[in-house]
């Protein structure tokens, strides 16, 4: 154990570094992005899918879709016609600072407003590996349970917004909101909470509405004279 910890600490940093390299790409490109973690089949793909058909008209989107096989998810966001790059990370349990690079090359920067990463699906590993993005977002859904917040805590500490995904079937799992929301305020008071259904859309119209917000203070910052745009 003495050996492991400063192995680990190696690693963080050797990715800390991509990150911020990548945060200045997408800052010299003027392109705001949000990293998406959730655990699998939580509803990634289809709040990606969702939020760029009610913005396509409003804002230019792009997408960088994690898994370990396969170009599903990448080819529905691409259905759309948007550009979409598929990360395939082979047995890695989450996207890295350096896989996000290689993404970033393969997309048209200079024609996005705001670029949504989805991670791969998974409730720990994500946590740890700062990609470069602007924003994190950790997506809840009803059936995972209403423990998690108590169960995951690195994962609710470290993101900005909350979405908590598939309330149309609330009644069916037994999903107490009130105790996941202790948990999650015992651990993280300041973040955006959005309860939604992908599915009916209730409740979708809030979380597009901080996600315009937070492109446009994005646009702002950057209007100011000798300012990137960048905030942390
Ligand atoms: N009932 C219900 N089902 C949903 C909702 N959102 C997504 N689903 C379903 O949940 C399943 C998984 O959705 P995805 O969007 O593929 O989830 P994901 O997180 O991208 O999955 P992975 O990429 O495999 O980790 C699909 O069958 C969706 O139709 C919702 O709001 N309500
Ligand atoms: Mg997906």
């Amino acid at each position: 154990m003495t050996i492991r910890v400063p192995v680990v600490e190696r690693i963080l940093s050797a990715n800390d570094q991509l990150a911020v390299a990548n945060r200045a790409q997408l800052d010299a490109a003027g392109v705001f992005s949000v990293n998406l973690m959730a655990s699998p089949g939580a509803g990634k793909t289809s709040l990606i899918t969702g939020t760029i058909q009610a913005l396509q008209g409003e804002l230019r989107i792009g997408a960088a879709d994690g898994d370990l096989a396969s170009s599903l998810d990448a080819d529905r966001v691409a259905a759309l016609g948007v550009p979409a790059v598929q990360i395939n990370t082979g047995g890695t349990c989450h996207l890295d600072a350096a896989m996000f690079q290689g993404a970033l090359s393969c997309l048209p920067l200079g024609q996005l407003d705001l670029l949504i990463v989805e991670n791969v699906g998974n409730l720990v590993c994500p946590a740890a590996f700062q990609l470069g993005t602007h924003r994190s977002v950790l997506i809840a859904s009803v059936p995972e349970g209403d423990d998690k917040p108590y169960k995951y805590p690195p994962m609710y500490r470290g993101v900005d917004a909350l979405v908590l995904n598939k309330i149309d079937v609330l009644d069916a799992f037994d999903f107490d909101v009130d105790y996941f929301q202790r948990g999650v305020q015992a651990l993280n008071p300041d973040l955006a909470f959005f309860p939604l259904s992908c599915k009916s859309g209730a409740g979708i119209e809030a979380w597009l509405e901080w996600l315009r917000a937070e492109v446009r203070a994005y646009k702002e910052r950057r209007d100011v004279p000798g300012n990137s745009g960048t905030d942390h």
